[in-house]
């Protein structure tokens, strides 16, 4: 029988991974990239066809069946005329998705997240949950390991985060629950309208047996009144917070206090939010409950996220690089503003994606420290918000900053942009801010 072609759009992460899991189920497989180096190139299997420059949709409409990466829009004007021409197109997360169904790997249980921002905390928190309770469990997606990398017959829960690039070529998931943490404005270079991104949001819904929405926003409300629901907020939800006659607030199920809030390693009240959704989708998938809470005495959260880097002379520095938007960036603000008696020093700045920075402003206004902005949207941010000093670059800001500060102090890079502008990732950005600081505070002693 003749092999089967297949077009891999995109030799990332996710294409290398795509490659690898179809050569090896017996596909005739050719990958496109459009770099002139992409980063898999060296790891390709002999065999493997690599076809670089810009897609063509005449040559793409030859393949049957495309797997695109998530960098790649489905919007790109050649994957619309393959789409016409008859050509089927999917995602990695849908071949994924396809396997699950098989025989030897249906005991599996899935739980799907996605949301603008927590995606990677809940991810995390809740493989840290599994494992304690000692559960073979696989965690991926969007938070780094590509999906079908994790597939294996021994894996009994598979944790993924799904970005609303992955979303958009994933049709047929069967997760036990799927989830929207918070829906706020992102990514919007890369959609239509901002309404499009909460509608591909939206599309985890369908694909999951149980939705788990967000109390406090209606954009992850569940539109299909059929659909079995659960939810989480900070009132009048089946996961949520209890507040004592001593003013004392707990993680609580319906009236049921489970954990003080005092007692989570996590710190800011966003963070009490991705407590309660892990605790509500591990609950979905049978964790045990003294065991979840456990974890979150312990988990202290992922590198880059509102983390602390040192304190010198009283002056507390924060690495938020992963805030690659505004509402990760409001977060920050609004849950370190109780944890200070000093001033809050704010360094913005990189690529907005098409942002209104003009929703920056009212959180803005309450910063009586120096605020500094750089990278490719530099003019942009102050034109929104004139308080902003525009600067060359992190080394500048931090310099600049750094004449201003005074013991109490605060000083917090979380940019409410991506870093693609100036960096290779945000975790980059985030190891040349911490370098920066150390390097600083060392001048100085
Ligand atoms: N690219 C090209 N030409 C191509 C293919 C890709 O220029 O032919 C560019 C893309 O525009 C993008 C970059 O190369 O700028 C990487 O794209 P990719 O699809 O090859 O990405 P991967 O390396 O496979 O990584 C992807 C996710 N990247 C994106 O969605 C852009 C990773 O999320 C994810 O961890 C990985 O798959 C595993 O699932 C990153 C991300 O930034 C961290 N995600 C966005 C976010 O979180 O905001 C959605
Ligand atoms: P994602 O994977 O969705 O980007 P992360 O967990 O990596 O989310 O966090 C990204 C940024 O968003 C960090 O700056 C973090 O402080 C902030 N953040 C985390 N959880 C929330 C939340 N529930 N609401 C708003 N911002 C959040």
């Amino acid at each position: 029988m003749a092999q089967q072609n297949v077009a891999v759009l995109g030799l990332g992460i996710t294409g290398l991974a795509t490659v690898n899991y179809l050569f090896q189920s017996g596909y005739q497989v050719t990958v496109f990239d459009t770099r002139a180096q992409p980063p898999g190139e060296d790891k390709l299997a002999p065999g493997v066809t690599l076809i670089k420059g810009a897609l063509c949709g005449e040559k793409l409409a030859e393949y049957p069946l495309i797997v695109s990466s998530p960098g790649i829009a489905l919007a790109t004007p050649a994957l619309q005329s393959a789409i016409k021409a008859g050509c089927r197109v999917i995602g990695d997360i849908e071949l994924f998705a396809q396997k699950l169904k098989t025989s030897a790997y249906q005991h599996a249980k899935c739980v799907t997240i996605t949301g603008s921002n927590g995606k990677s905390t809940v991810t995390s928190l809740l493989g840290e949950m599994a494992k304690e309770a000692g559960i073979r469990v696989a965690v991926g997606g969007n938070i780094g390991i590509p999906a079908l990398d994790l597939l294996s017959p021994d894996i009994d829960l598979y944790i993924l985060e799904l970005s609303s690039f992955q979303l958009e070529t994933t049709q047929s998931l069967d997760a036990d629950i799927a989830t929207i943490l918070n829906v706020s404005e992102d990514h919007l270079d890369r959609y239509d309208s901002y309404q499009h991104y909460i509608d591909t949001k939206q599309t985890i819904y369908t694909q999951a047996r149980v939705a788990l929405f967000n109390q406090q926003d209606a954009l992850t409300y569940v539109q299909d009144k059929q659909q079995q629901t659960t939810n989480f907020g900070f009132s009048d939800a089946d996961y949520q917070i209890a507040v004592d006659n001593n003013n004392h607030s707990y993680l609580a199920k319906g009236e049921q206090s489970l954990l003080a809030v005092s007692e989570l390693k996590l710190s800011g009240k966003h963070n009490w939010l991705n407590a309660l959704a892990a605790l509500a989708l591990g609950e979905a998938v049978a964790l045990n409950m003294p065991s979840m809470l456990n974890t979150l005495t312990t988990y202290s959260g992922l590198e880059h996220r509102c983390e602390f880097v040192a304190q010198a002379q009283g002056i507390r520095w924060i690495n938020d690089s992963k805030a690659t938007n505004i509402g990760a960036t409001q977060a920050a603000l609004l849950g370190l503003s109780e944890t200070i008696s000093g001033d809050v020093h704010l360094i913005l700045g990189g690529d907005g994606k098409g942002a209104d920075f003009n929703e920056l402003l009212p959180f803005l206004t309450d910063i009586k420290g120096e605020i500094c902005c750089f990278g490719a949207d530099a003019q942009k941010i102050n034109r929104a918000a004139p308080i902003a000093h525009i600067v060359d670059d992190l080394a500048s800001a931090i310099k600049h900053i750094n004449t201003h500060v005074q013991q109490g102090d605060l000083v917090i890079l979380s940019p409410a942009c991506s870093s693609l502008d100036m960096y290779p990732n945000f975790m980059a950005r985030g190891d040349h801010f911490k370098a920066l600081v150390n390097k600083l505070i060392l001048s100085e002693t």
